[in-house]
């Protein structure tokens, strides 16, 4: 028999706690026997005595737990409760479920569905077809939890993972403890977004579940939406391959063309000859900062020959760059023509330097990105 615990987060949850525990011990009754079910609460020393509450249901429900923090966040009360739970339950799965009763403990059964099937890391969403989130939101909280997952999912290039934030999960163990290190840092809300990251990273098998998410009726929301909102943000910013993979090939646009003004007017080597020089310096720069910097959660492995190896790939994925250049500029000149834009009559504008930016963003960028992935920095 497989163990999976709930771990239920606490914060002033007084009037939440006791109802929640119950359903979720009465789908416990439910669910096959394959599966033992336990639920630990961490609570952070709740004035309200929510800890107090859970105690008292310790001898009506033996596989209750209750674990006490201090307050320092959602993210610390996690970790500290994955670290406890880990080491007194030894359990093959671990839930994590907000306390409010925005998440329906029906579902349960559905995530470890999917953990049979084979998933590592199932994902409550609202966002997939067949979940919602409330219909009385207001227009502006609807746009902002809407847009917030859609830039992390295109921040992160995984748009078949449609719910970052949302804490209704259900997570094998060896992902936490190999995430750990890294995640437990982060002891506010962007906590859910890390450790979706790392998982994905440490090539965890993600699966989603529709849910309805409910609107709290008790007690109050403990987010500070504008630190969630700047920290989640700086987070996909510095976290995501696809943007790192973008500011490194500006930096090595830059480097080309210095090198290519040194050569020329310093060193007087040829134009060709010294354009040439150049752009091999910048593609060994693109090469070196990707592997240890955009991808290096897939740095290559196997020594010398295996980095000559890629190395030779990534100038021949270079090289269909070029091509796709020379092609997309002729197309475009000879439809759009070779001519001079004047742009809303204040800067004209020279029709090959828009044609190459378009090119760039939209062809050249995702081709590269697709071949990296495909071809060099390869999930092993
Ligand atoms: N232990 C603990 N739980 C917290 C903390 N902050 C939030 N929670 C719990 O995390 C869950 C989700 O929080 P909630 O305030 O409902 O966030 P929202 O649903 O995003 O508005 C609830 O069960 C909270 O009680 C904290 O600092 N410590
Ligand atoms: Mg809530």
């Amino acid at each position: 028999m497989r163990r999976a615990v709930v771990i239920l987060p606490t914060y002033n949850e007084a009037a939440n706690i006791q109802p929640l525990i119950e359903r979720i011990f009465q789908v416990a009754q439910t669910i096959n026997a394959r599966w033992e079910l336990h639920v630990a609460v961490v609570d952070s020393d709740s004035p309200d005595k929510t800890g107090q509450i859970v105690k008292d249901l310790i001898s009506q429900y033996p596989k209750l737990h209750l674990i006490t923090t201090k307050k320092e966040g959602l993210g610390k009360a996690y970790t500290t409760g994955f670290k406890t739970v880990m080491e007194t339950l030894q359990p093959y799965v671990l839930f994590e479920m907000d306390a409010d009763l925005s998440h329906d403990p029906q579902k349960i059964p559905a995530f470890l569905q999917e953990i049979e099937k084979g998933a590592d890391f199932v994902i409550g969403s609202r966002y997939r077809r067949g979940g919602s989130i409330p219909k009385d939101w207001g227009i502006d909280r609807k746009i902002f939890s809407i847009s917030a997952n859609l830039i992390i999912r295109l921040g992160f290039m995984k748009p078949h993972i449609t719910e970052w934030t949302n804490g209704y999960r259900a997570i094998k163990t060896w992902i936490i403890k190999k995430v750990l290190p890294q995640i437990q840092n982060y002891s506010g809300y962007v906590f859910q977004v890390a450790l979706l990251d790392n998982a994905i990273k440490s090539l965890a098998v993600i699966r989603e579940v529709p849910i309805h998410f409910v609107d709290r009726k008790n007690g109050v929301s403990k987010i500070n939406s504008f630190q969630y909102i700047v920290q989640t943000f700086f987070y996909v910013f510095t976290h995501s391959p696809f943007i790192k993979y973008v500011i490194v090939g500006f930096i090595g646009f830059v480097i080309d063309f210095l090198f290519a003004y040194l050569f020329i007017h310093f060193l007087h080597i040829a134009k060709v000859l010294a354009n040439t020089f150049s752009a091999e310096i910048a593609i060994i720069f693109n090469f070196l900062m990707n592997n240890f910097w955009s991808f290096k959660h897939k740095k290559i492995v196997g020594g010398m020959f295996a980095y000559l190896k890629k190395f030779i790939f990534f100038n021949v994925v270079t090289s269909g760059s070029i091509i796709i250049q020379a092609v997309g500029m002729a197309v475009s000149l000879a439809l759009f023509g070779d001519r001079v834009y004047n742009l809303l009559n204040i800067i004209s504008i020279q029709g090959w330097i828009i044609y190459k930016v378009f090119i760039i963003a939209f062809l050249i960028i995702p081709y590269s990105y697709f071949m990296y992935n495909k071809m060099i920095w390869k999930e092993k």
